[in-house]
């Protein structure tokens, strides 16, 4: 097995050659001459090998990772049970389609995934490839069950990048620019976003339903589509009662509640997800990142008697729910639940909460420190304002990545930066990663 022959790449940051190094250099160069120009990579580090939160690149410079590749390698890098698994389902068969000849593991997936998700009702789920297509496939599920058209979806909002997921990402650069025009009967309503509106959550949601019934009109909403705690669009995390408050609104009008934990879900907010902190029993969850450790493999889950509503072969895809990803989705909730990783991504958010509090405190350019578990951030303005700062953001990563530590900017505005860890840092790695991050800050401020 590849694993246990190899020696470890290393625990410890370590920092070799100037930032990407002279391989890097080069494949980036071979990069340009065929990839598409579309395709922007911030700190383009060729990586070699990864372990835990560490990976190794082709220069031999060991970098501390604290984005999990946007919230997905939750569980690490090259985790044995992970490799255990797919190496034998690879060995075993690696392709039928889900709809020409099934197998076990699809259907253990979805079992997992109805046991996980809020509620005990019972509950059926489809498997697709990526968030995208599980959010497309979730509004396709909603409109059928309701029979209507309309979805509503919020300010700063990030659902993909497929024609219909673009509708429902809010902002234009650079996802939407010139990609239209947009799937029709898409609504946008304000977010709770405590640091920019001061409003209680009950008085967001309130603003925010007006607008649906005065706009819309409650009868021809299919759906209300939301992240818990917004990704992209700067880990706004609404303030206390506007979910439920919007659950409550969604429950007496007939809309299906679809909760998008893509980024949010699968431990990496403390509790398996996200909207578990509000009390909230979403009809419709949508998963993808960290469910298979870095294999694709998203989910559409929820209420029986919606997902049941649609006619057999509606749903489907030729990859959805490939064996080799399942099998790697089992291994992964397997060793987050042997790990009680919900438990360490709380022991994470104080350590994260504490020095990024005290951070704020030291410096005028942090604007807001939020965010739940091992998903938080730090908003940045200019001092004495609350003036989106995206170029201290951006000096803040450029900075991390120099050092060594990829760290990574988000948000409407360009100016929160926001921490992802692997669930399995250490704490050594995290107080390293931390002691570069607040150097960063205080050489933007
Ligand atoms: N819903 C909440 O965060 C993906 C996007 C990176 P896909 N976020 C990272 C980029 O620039 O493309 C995401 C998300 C939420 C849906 C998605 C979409 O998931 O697997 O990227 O399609």
């Amino acid at each position: 097995m590849v694993s246990s022959s190899r020696p470890s790449i290393g625990t410890e940051r370590k920092v070799v050659t100037e930032l990407p190094g002279p391989k890097s250099r080069a494949l980036h160069d071979r990069r340009k001459a065929v990839v598409s120009a579309g395709l922007s990579t911030g700190f383009p580090v060729y990586i070699e090998r990864g372990e835990g939160a560490m990976l190794l690149d082709v220069d031999g410079n060991l970098l501390l990772d604290l984005g999990s590749g946007i919230a997905v390698t939750s569980i690490g890098h090259a985790v044995p049970e992970v490799i255990e698994a797919v190496s034998q389902q690879v060995a075993d068969f690696t392709h039928t389609c889900f709809m020409v000849a099934p197998y076990e593991e699809y259907v253990a997936v979805c079992e997992e995934l109805a046991a996980l998700t809020p509620g005990t009702h019972a509950k059926a789920s489809a498997l697709f490839n990526s968030g995208s297509e599980a959010v497309e496939n979730a509004i396709k599920v909603a409109r059928l069950a309701t029979g209507r058209q309309a979805v509503v979806v919020f300010d700063h909002a990030y659902h993909g990048r497929t024609n219909l997921t673009m509708a429902l990402t809010a902002k234009n650069m650079p996802y939407k620019e010139h990609f239209g025009p947009f799937a029709p009967e898409v609504y946008r309503v304000p977010m709770s976003y405590p640091f920019r509106d001061g409003l209680s959550g009950p008085e967001a949601a309130a603003r925010a339903i007006a607008e649906i019934e005065s706009q819309v009109g409650a009868h021809n909403v299919a759906a209300l589509l939301i992240e818990p705690i917004q990704g992209e669009g700067g880990f706004i995390v609404p303030a206390d009662g506007f979910l439920a408050a919007l659950s409550a609104w969604t429950t007496a009008n007939g809309v299906v509640f679809i909760a998008d934990e893509i980024q949010a879900g699968f431990c990496r907010t403390g509790s398996w997800f996200a909207i578990e902190h509000d009390g909230v029993i979403p009809d419709l969850v949508t998963t993808a990142k960290g469910l298979a450790g870095g294999m694709p493999l998203a989910a559409v889950t929820g209420r029986a008697d919606l997902m049941n509503a649609v006619h057999e072969g509606g749903l489907g895809g030729t990859y959805g729910g490939n064996p080799v990803a399942a099998a790697a989705a089992l291994a992964t909730i397997r060793t987050m639940r042997d790990r009680d990783l919900p438990a360490r991504a709380r022991a994470i958010g104080e350590t994260l909460a504490a020095r990024l509090n005290a951070l704020a405190g030291e410096v005028s350019i942090i604007g807001d420190v939020r965010g739940r578990g091992a998903m938080m951030a730090i908003e940045l303005v200019n001092p004495g304002t609350t003036e989106p700062n995206a170029a201290a953001a951006k000096s803040i990563v450029n900075y991390c990545n120099q050092q060594g530590v990829i760290a990574l900017a988000c948000g409407t505005f360009g100016n929160v930066i926001r921490l992802l860890p692997p669930l399995v840092i250490t704490d050594a790695q995290l107080e390293d990663g931390l002691n570069v991050l607040a150097d960063a800050v205080h050489a933007a401020h």
